[in-house]
């Protein structure tokens, strides 16, 4: 009697041994990989127990799962998702040695972009990137010793215990994934959904967590959306057709055409800073000088919302609101704009943004694009000669920029978003080189506030002389203000004891939180004054359209130098500021600023719809894709 038939006692063991080790060192190297590729995210990798745990918890579910699959196709199954979890893999280290930035599923579709990076692979790959499939061929040699040398199947049939086992397993993996997305959105709120830095992101959550967090966010913007009718397009672009422009002055309508535009976007520039001294000595003598020189608008309130300084450039450049939930940069940079860039390009402009940080933070590098930018000099373009906090100082950014704008062709838009005077306020370069006595605020959130904005404009001041040096200063407009507010709800007593006002009330505080802005027109000097009326940075557009003598049909806003303007400003809660009130729907209240005088809410309530309106045709536009309709002539 033979053993043909029966299955030896051992032989079965083995069998089981072989093909737990198959499924365990699978895991294993789809762990390791993360590793190396956390790595390269960056050299000192947090690796918070937390995050490990969730990284392995998703590869547990992953290998779990696969290994649950009918026995015939299981080894193709876990090699496939092998590969494919390694592609993604290398697809990371890509991005981030050509934008310095992670693969997102949000991106995928933009394809000139992704063009952009396939041309370059040869030139990015490194050879030892191979080594993430190399546990393929390894794979495939195991099974087909064992299968050649062995009676018995390699992968075997699952019995009722290794199924509940199995389910045990995927249960045990979603635990730490799931806690490790509760407490990381518990530290910083709305960070997985507005994902302004996805490296950073990767950094604190680990690579895997993040891609799943990414792909989250990516199907539900695909799955979860409302349908539109032909009825709601009609609609919203009768909006913008039928949208009025007040009167302004004749003699400034197409005063600046053919200029340059320049455009600086300053971090955390706040409107109490302008003309604001501190024992005796001017904050920011630099910038009340240009000021001065220029129309200065000083009731401009900030509108952005989760997405801060991409915010106030998205704001600026399209005229629309920022997005309802997530980041317009990072959901919406697949659509198509009738951005400032886009139109000033088609009027023979060539556009520009500089800015010195990372290309991939807040998805600058697909958002430009899309907004019709044909040029994006970033950390990785300048020489990055002096780094402080983020990037590229302001020193060394504003240095290069004149060169930069010098040999660029004319006309140009050149927009400018600085970096330095960043929260929390306190990097080390800047207080080598700025002299500010801030007594009684030294070492304080306000003091070390106060010290950025003199090393800004200690900068800014330089820049205006260089651009007087090469005459780009007589040949631009000049557009300058603050990206949204700076000193947080809870230092208000500091706020309170710099000014000497009482801000305890919501109406007051609000009042405080407006940035300025300010709009040289070359040639012109007749505008030296200040303009107080409430207004917000989404009438920029419409206001150099007025001045420069182009038509912008897509924007919410209206020309700032209008006569009279009775235009709401509105915030993207949907509350909104109507001559001096605040009114805000969501409490049915209305209140006078800054002394907080309460008014009949009623008054206010046709408005209040109207806010309601523009905001909800602001989401279709940004939900669906919709500019391209609006300016269709039918
Ligand atoms: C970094 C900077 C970020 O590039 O623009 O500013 P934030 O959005 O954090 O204010
Ligand atoms: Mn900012």
């Amino acid at each position: 009697m033979g053993f043909s038939g029966h299955r030896p006692y051992y032989a079965k063991k083995d069998n089981d041994r072989r093909e737990l080790i198959f499924f365990l060192l699978l895991f294993a190297v789809i762990l390791t990989k993360f590793y190396f590729l956390e790595l390269e995210v960056s050299s000192h990798a947090t690796r918070n127990p937390a995050s490990v745990a969730s990284s392995a918890g998703i590869v547990l579910c992953l290998t779990v799962a696969v290994s649950l699959f009918w026995r015939k196709v299981r080894a193709f199954s876990a090699l496939t998702v092998d590969f494919l979890i390694s592609l993604l893999a290398v697809t990371d280290l890509l991005h981030l040695r050509y934008y310095s930035d992670m693969f997102t599923f949000m991106n995928i579709g933009l394809s000139a972009q992704v063009g952009e990076i396939a041309d370059s692979v040869t030139a990015l790959i490194h050879p030892f990137d191979f080594l993430y499939f190399a546990d393929i061929p390894l794979f495939i040699f195991f099974i087909y010793i064992s299968r050649k040398f062995r009676s018995v199947p390699f992968f075997k049939k699952i019995g009722a215990i290794r199924f509940f086992a199995s389910l045990l397993l995927i249960v045990v993996g979603v635990i730490p994934v799931v806690y490790r997305f509760w407490s990381y959105e518990k530290k910083v709120p709305g960070v997985l959904s507005s994902m302004w830095d996805r490296t950073a992101v990767c950094n604190n959550i680990g690579a895997l967590t993040y891609h799943l967090a990414d792909a989250k966010n990516a199907a539900g913007h695909t799955f979860f959306k409302e349908k539109i009718s032909d009825v709601q397009i009609s609609e919203v672009k009768n909006f913008f057709k039928e949208k009025k422009s007040g009167r302004a002055p004749d003699h400034l309508q197409g005063f600046a055409k053919g200029k340059n535009l320049i455009v600086i976007q300053v971090e955390s520039l706040q409107q109490f800073i302008v003309d604001l001294r501190i024992n005796g000595t001017e904050v920011t003598p630099n910038l009340n000088r240009f000021v001065r020189g220029s129309a200065y608008f000083s009731g401009i309130y900030s509108q952005t919302a989760s997405g801060n300084s991409s915010d106030a450039e998205f704001i600026v450049n399209t005229g629309l609101y920022p997005s309802a939930s997530g980041v317009a940069y990072t959901r919406f940079a697949g659509n198509r704009y009738e951005a400032l860039p886009k139109v000033l390009e088609d009027k023979g402009y060539v556009s520009l943004a500089l800015h010195g940080d990372r290309p991939g933070f807040w998805n600058r590098h697909r958002m430009y694009p899309s907004m019709g930018f044909s040029r994006f000099i970033s950390k990785k373009d300048f020489v990055v000669d002096e780094n402080i906090g983020m990037g590229l100082s302001d020193a060394s950014f504003f240095r290069q920029s004149i060169s930069i704008l010098d040999n660029t062709q004319k006309p140009f838009y050149a927009f400018l978003i600085t970096l330095t005077s960043h929260y929390p306020y306190n990097f080390d370069g800047i207080f080598k080189e700025t002299e500010l006595n801030t007594s009684p605020f030294e070492g304080t959130l306000m003091g070390n506030y106060l010290t950025s904005m003199k090393y800004f404009d200690d900068k800014f001041g330089s820049f205006i002389e260089g651009l007087r040096k090469n005459g780009l200063l007589d040949s631009s407009v000049i557009a300058l203000y603050g990206d949204h507010t700076a000193i947080p709800a809870w230092d208000r007593s500091s706020l309170e004891k710099l000014l000497g006002r009482n801000l305890k009330n919501d109406w007051e505080w609000k009042y405080l939180q407006r940035i300025p802005l300010a709009i040289k027109i070359p040639g012109h000097q007749a505008l030296q004054e200040e303009i107080k009326g409430p207004a917000g940075l989404i009438d920029l557009p419409d206001t150099f359209a007025y001045l420069m003598d182009f038509e912008f049909r897509t924007g919410f806003g209206t020309n700032l130098f209008e006569n009279d303007r009775s235009e709401p400003v509105i915030f993207r809660n949907g509350s909104f500021i109507t001559g001096n009130v605040l009114v805000e729907p969501l409490s049915r209240s209305a209140r006078e600023m800054p002394e907080g005088k309460v008014l009949d809410y009623e008054k206010y309530a046709p408005m209040a719809e109207e806010v309601k309106k523009r905001l909800s045709y602001n989401d279709l536009i940004l939900e669906h894709d919709l500019v391209p309709f609006l300016v269709r002539e039918d």
